[in-house]
């Protein structure tokens, strides 16, 4: 066999066993259940940081503060920004990250199994740490997600176990999860690779995931450091970040922010990745400059460690550190716009089939254009200065998160479904959703820049009547947004267990995990893949792989 097989092949497997299901609420440590543990889990957070988004919107949409009560509003959007980060973006990339990687790059296993799993259990358990301080007297931490001191340190309650301390916690505990994760995944890309996977033969994202798990080793040792500092403040009566007692507060800035910028590459590399993998499928061309897209990740990832004080122009930054920090975010746009270039590249006069995961794909690439020029905008220091804490910074993060990060992981779930799930997802549905989505997305964060120009603070339950305008436009689709979730479910659930078998190789695609069956067995390959060609090879017609007959499993029991 010369071709890369892309014909469906009969499915051979013996029917699931009822019980199959079963083993996504165990303790697994198949990297495909901890995937797909991880994307499940994350999406129920996801949903509840929906509806505190909700809520925020609905204050929001009248200039009175009249819907929840102010420190209400405060525990509101804290735990929102919190749990959007903390309990959605960035396990579900990780589940993505380990739902794939292992196929990608032909091992059977993640390099350390039962590590994987613990780190996987240790998101529910700070999850549920976080929910709870909705229950204790004062309720949850009020500070924002950056929980900046001295504001963080105020404990008004007096006690011990207060929302601040249950959100440090729960903080410290997903630093260490995510360094666990991070240690696994950079073993796993550095010595399980398959015969011929060299570095210039593996997918851009597992480029993107080695990208990003470097920077979780090397940023969450400060983060965590910090937060366990500001415990220790909060708890103990340290004076590392309390001016009334000596310490330094901007030193928690530099902690906080020497993490937490980078962390933002944590988000948007993975999705990188995704759109490389996505485009030339759709378009039938092989991915533009790949090499370029490939290491300009690490370079991105070099940078990252360089920019963080831009989020401290405010903060009484003296001007040489203004322009430097100026100048290094302003030069990591460089790698990043060739990016785009190379995904406009791929695409352009390609034969492009506009399948619900196109078009989330391409949706997110348009949100990270204007998201990436807002971006610069506010890499300038006299723009910065003006805009600083106002609905611009809101509207432009909104933009890169919900636009480019939340779009570019319904794109990987589409994509992904049928190899996941064995299933096919409905078209009608998705494509709805798409349009929810995307009309929701704009029109719920565009009415955040121009408030945020003429003045709008953030992180207020009430405002000025001439902001009214904008507000209802901005709650109308976060509303939208809300809803645009529904068809999502009822597609994923409904289609998981009645929707159509799917052949392993749906898309036409051209990759390991598409060489095997959907879903992949327990070990993923009979025998292991030897690589012999680039990845991306659409209109070459030439094989990926030598043993493309021996890899399926032929009795999986999984
Ligand atoms: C329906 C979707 C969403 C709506 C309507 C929404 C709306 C908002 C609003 C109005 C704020 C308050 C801004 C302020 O007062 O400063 C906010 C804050 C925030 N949001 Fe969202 N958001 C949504 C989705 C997301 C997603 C998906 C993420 C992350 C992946 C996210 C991350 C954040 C963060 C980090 C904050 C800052 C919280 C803070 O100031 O401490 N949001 N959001
Ligand atoms: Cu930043």
């Amino acid at each position: 066999m010369t071709n890369i097989s892309i014909d469906a092949i009969a499915d051979t497997r013996p029917p699931e066993k009822p019980e199959d299901w079963r083993r996504f609420f165990g303790f697994s440590t198949d990297h495909k259940v901890i995937g797909i543990q991880y994307i499940v889990t994350s999406f129920f957070f996801f949903l509840i940081g929906g509806i505190l988004a909700m809520v925020i919107r609905g204050e929001l949409i009248t200039p009175e503060s009249d819907l929840v009560d102010r420190a209400v509003y405060n525990s509101m959007f804290t735990m929102h920004g919190t749990i959007m980060l903390f309990l959605w973006t960035f396990p579900v990339l990780v589940g993505l990250s380990n739902y794939l990687v292992p196929l990608m790059i032909g091992a059977r296993d993640m390099a350390f199994p039962r590590l994987n799993a613990v780190a996987f259990w240790m998101v529910p358990v700070f999850g549920i740490i976080l929910m709870a301080s909705f229950f204790i007297p004062g309720g949850t931490s009020q500070s924002g997600w950056w929980a900046y001191p001295p504001v963080s340190l105020q404990n008004p309650t007096g006690k011990i176990v207060n929302g601040q301390f249950l959100w440090l916690l729960a903080v410290a505990i997903s630093g260490v999860s995510s360094i666990m994760g991070a240690i696994n995944f950079v073993t796993t890309i550095f010595r399980m690779r398959t015969t011929g996977m060299t570095w210039f033969k593996m997918p851009v994202f597992v480029w993107t995931v080695l990208a990003a798990q470097l920077i979780q080793l090397f940023g969450l040792p400060a983060l965590t450091a910090g937060a366990v500092m500001l415990l220790s403040d909060l708890t103990f009566g340290t004076s590392f970040f309390d001016p009334a007692k000596g310490g330094d507060p901007v030193l928690f800035q530099h902690f906080f922010w020497f993490y937490s910028h980078p962390a933002v590459y944590v988000i948007i590399l993975p999705i990188f990745g995704i759109f490389s993998e996505i485009f030339p499928v759709y378009a039938r061309k092989p991915l533009f400059g790949y090499k370029f897209v490939a290491v300009s990740s690490l370079i991105i990832t070099g940078l990252s460690a360089t920019v963080w004080v831009h989020h401290m122009f405010a903060s009484g930054t003296p001007s040489w550190m203004r322009m430097f920090f100026m100048a290094t975010s302003m030069l990591i746009s460089v790698p990043t716009g060739i990016k785009v270039f190379a995904w406009v590249a791929t695409i352009w006069g390609g034969k492009i089939k506009l399948n619900t995961a196109m078009l989330f794909g391409l949706g997110a690439l348009v949100m990270f254009v204007f998201a990436g020029i807002t971006g610069i905008m506010l890499a300038s220091v006299p723009v910065d200065i003006h805009v600083n804490n106002t609905y611009f910074v809101v509207g432009h993060f909104h933009y890169v998160i919900y636009g480019a990060a939340v779009l570019g992981i319904y794109a990987a779930l589409y994509h992904w479904f049928p190899k996941m799930t064995g299933r096919m997802y409905s078209e009608g549905l998705g494509k709805l959703h798409f349009i929810l989505t995307f009309i929701g997305t704009n029109a719920c964060f565009f009415p955040m820049h121009p408030l945020g120009l003429q003045g709008m603070p953030r992180r207020v339950a009430s405002y000025d009547p001439e902001f009214a305008f904008w507000n209802v436009i901005a709650s109308l689709g976060g509303f939208l947004l809300g809803v645009s979730t529904l068809p999502f479910l009822l597609n994923m659930i409904g289609s998981w267990v009645q929707g159509e078998k799917a052949p392993k190789n749906p898309w036409r695609a051209i990759g390991l995990e598409w060489l095997v069956s959907s879903p992949p067995s327990h070990e993923n390959f009979e025998e292991l893949p030897i690589v012999i060609s680039e990845p991306y090879g659409y209109g070459k017609d030439e094989p990926l792989v030598s043993n493309p007959d021996k890899l399926e499993v032929a009795h999986a029991t999984s």
